[in-house]
């Protein structure tokens, strides 16, 4: 497991690397051949390519946080809910489920209360999936407009279910 993230996390820094050692190589050829003037035009729009790549970054990953609708599962006093049940999201925000209480929870929607043509299997979680830890999330995106009934398979007895409808 430690191996996996070990390799996994140096592949990024590898690709930066490798990528920072062809500018370098490049600079000295078109150094010897231009002018100081036309090198320094070079080197500035380099620099702001630069800074625009990162805004850009920076502006994909406040969309996705501004566009996600977060509920929790389980309410502060203990009781098993969700929180809220019952809302409203545009078609394609992601909903994000988060463990707060009373945990293992999990997310199942209902086949018979979805959209027709909807496949619940995608959006679901198998009934056998928990989240066992505080904080634990699952995400969805719903796509396709209409109302939908879910519930937490372990707690769905003691009244832990929910309805989304999708505009
Ligand atoms: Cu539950």
């Amino acid at each position: 497991m430690a191996t996996t993230v070990a390799a996994t996390a140096t592949i990024p820094s590898f690709t930066g690397l490798k990528a920072g050692a062809s500018v370098e190589a490049s600079r000295p050829v078109s150094q010897s051949k231009v002018t100081p003037n036309a090198c320094l035009c070079a080197k500035a729009s380099l620099k702001g390519v630069g800074v625009a790549a990162v805004a850009a970054s920076a502006s994909v990953m406040l969309g996705s946080n501004a566009m996600a609708f977060d509920v929790l599962l389980g309410s502060n006093d203990g009781s098993l809910n969700f929180v809220p049940s019952n809302f409203d999201v545009p078609a394609g925000e992601k909903i994000v489920f988060k463990n707060n209480a009373g945990f293992p929870h999990n997310v199942v929607f209902d086949e018979d209360e979805v959209p027709a043509g909807v496949d619940v299997s995608k959006i679901s979680m198998p009934e056998e999936d928990l989240l066992n830890a505080p904080g634990e999330t699952y995400s969805v995106t719903l796509d396709t407009k209409g109302t939908y009934s879910f519930y937490c398979a372990p707690h769905q007895g003691a009244g832990m279910v929910g309805k989304v409808t999708v505009n």
